[in-house]
């Protein structure tokens, strides 16, 4: 059948399938409303079919509370077509695979034929996520990705039954996020004047504006279309490093002891820019005010606040820096960062909401409650895991999806290790010497597409796929340690369906065989990083 991700247990009923045709009704148990007006969108829309609600012959969906909230059975018989999920999530999870059993034209949006036959083979599925979290980072400050693109990520996180979706949406060469209080965030710091092209040795700039944000209601929408799709959508904002595009719009927010701040524009480079917040209170009541916003527009238990790569040089020269360090009693510098993620920490607990940062906030203490995004590798993951906090792994070896694809002079983002496949299908996101109490801190892994080098939605979907139903296959099933994985066994599934059902869906996926002419992007520069490829 060709699943992807695979189910835990898939048993084909011989000689049993069941035609969906305009006599199919739909029927919608307590709970599964959402699921099924979803269904019948997506089904309608790719068939013409109406899939009107009612009883007998047909789909039936329904809610069974003896299965875990993700957890669903999928039965095909002659009668029909019945799912059965633990939650309306298990149940839009099942119809995803009811879709995936119905050919790659189930994925299209208008019927290609008035009488293609939709005939869905008899089967017995149990299936069941073996995470809670199941993620994409879409990095929407260094390249904007606009609305529609970020509603159609979506649609693909859903059919590959991945949950969460977290928005960069903040860095030091963008802010796309309205916030109402403070306009000049997005008017200032919403546009950069030029681009880089690559990384590193690159001399290439675009020469022309790049910019955009998204409205407030932009972002009910976009999580309001999540939800109807079973995914969170968790916001980042980050703090207290990559925040230059903040400081060009509001230059009292920087270290205005030690640098001219007003001097600032939004970042036209990429890399780890020195210009970090400042400590003052100002600063912080500031993105008190920010963070209010952002907690009223998303619903996210998670909140994540970066804390990555940020310098402390500013910190070491400015007396008002120094000033906070000595009056708080702290020790250094990665205290004062500590102190900062801490303050915020307790400020979205108050909000019942909790804190969520890259693996740097570990650096001089964590604050009680905060999880991790252990991005740098495992360590940090294990160390926070062992010290009882909660941890997302995304380590950039295995999940960086802006590391190339493969060695040779044609990938079109040409920037790290190679990472195949292959590599991400070989990904385990709970790390080895973990005990079995650890290892349930661990509550999933997302996989991260940081956009310096993709600068349009054509180029994420390269760079993304197919490698994120690799990943897809790596959080949802149970598979066995790396080594023994049937790395073949999943290539012959995307050979045989996959990539039709991606061609239909309209995802400009990496080929097997390499670039296509037009993906190659001779120009774009940036070498790997230093040393050997990295293993686990
Ligand atoms: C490191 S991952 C970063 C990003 C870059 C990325 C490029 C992380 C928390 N910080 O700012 O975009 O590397 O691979």
């Amino acid at each position: 059948m060709d699943l992807v991700p695979a189910p835990l247990s898939c048993r084909p009923v011989e000689g049993a399938s069941y035609v969906i045709d305009r006599h199919t009704a739909l029927s919608a148990g307590p709970g599964t409303e959402g699921v099924a007006r979803w269904l019948r969108s997506a089904l309608g829309a790719a068939t013409g079919l109406p899939l009107p609600p009612g009883e007998g012959s047909g789909i039936a969906l329904a809610v069974d509370g003896a299965l875990a909230p993700e957890a669903y059975r999928l039965a095909v018989d002659a009668a029909g077509v019945r799912i059965t999920g633990g939650g309306a999530a298990g149940v839009f999870w099942g119809v995803q695979t009811l879709r995936q059993l119905l050919g790659p034209d189930a994925y299209r949006r208008a019927p290609l034929a008035p009488a293609a036959l939709w005939r869905v083979p008899g089967v017995e599925i149990d299936d069941a996520p073996r995470f809670g979290w199941r993620g994409m980072m879409l990095d929407v400050a260094r390249h904007f990705m606009p609305k529609d693109g970020v509603l159609r990520y979506l649609d693909l996180l859903a059919a590959h039954k991945l949950n969460v979706l977290h928005l960069h949406l903040t860095d030091d060469q963008g802010w796309r996020v309205e916030i109402k209080r403070y306009p000049l965030l997005t008017e200032v710091g919403g546009w950069r004047a030029r681009t880089k092209v690559g990384l590193r040795e690159s001399t290439l700039w675009d020469e022309r504006p790049h910019g955009g944000h998204y409205t407030q209601d932009d972002i009910r929408e976009i999580v309001a279309y999540a939800a109807e799709r079973h995914i969170t959508v968790v916001p980042e904002i980050d703090v207290p490093g990559h925040s230059q595009a903040a400081i060009a719009a509001y230059p009292e927010l920087g270290n205005t002891d030690v640098v001219d701040t007003a001097a600032l524009e939004p970042w036209t480079g990429w890399g780890v820019n020195p210009n970090v917040l400042g400590v003052s209170d100002a600063t912080l009541a500031f993105y008190e005010n920010v963070f209010a916003e952002v907690l009223d527009l998303f619903p996210s238990p998670f909140v994540h606040i970066g804390g990555d790569e940020c310098p402390k040089e500013q910190w070491k020269a400015s007396p008002a820096a120094q000033r906070r360090i000595a009056e708080q009693g702290l020790a250094d510098e990665d205290e004062l960062q500590s102190w900062f993620v801490r303050h915020f920490d307790g400020w979205l607990a108050e909000r019942g909401r909790r804190l969520i940062g890259w693996d740097e906030i570990l650096e001089g203490g964590l604050a009680p409650g905060a999880a991790v995004s252990s991005w740098r590798g495992y360590a940090g993951g294990i160390d926070a895991a062992r010290a009882g906090h909660d941890v997302v792994m995304c380590p950039e070896q295995y999940v960086y999806l802006d590391w190339r694809q493969a060695e040779g002079p044609d990938e079109p983002v040409p920037i790290a290790h190679a990472r195949t496949l292959e590599d991400v299908y070989r990904f385990e996101p709970v790390p080895d010497g973990l005990t079995p109490e650890e290892a349930r801190h661990v509550i999933g892994a997302q996989a991260n597409a940081w956009s310096e080098v993709m600068d349009s939605a054509r180029v994420v979907d390269y760079m993304s796929f197919p490698r994120l139903c690799a990943f897809a296959e790596v959080v949802w099933h149970r598979l066995p340690p790396p080594a023994e994985r049937d790395f073949a066994g999943f290539a012959a599934r995307m050979d045989a369906a996959h990539y039709g059902r991606l061609d239909a869906l309209g995802v400009e996926y990496r080929p097997p065989g390499g670039p296509l002419p037009w993906q190659r992007r001779p120009g774009v520069v940036g070498r790997p990083k230093d040393g050997p490829p990295p293993r686990r």
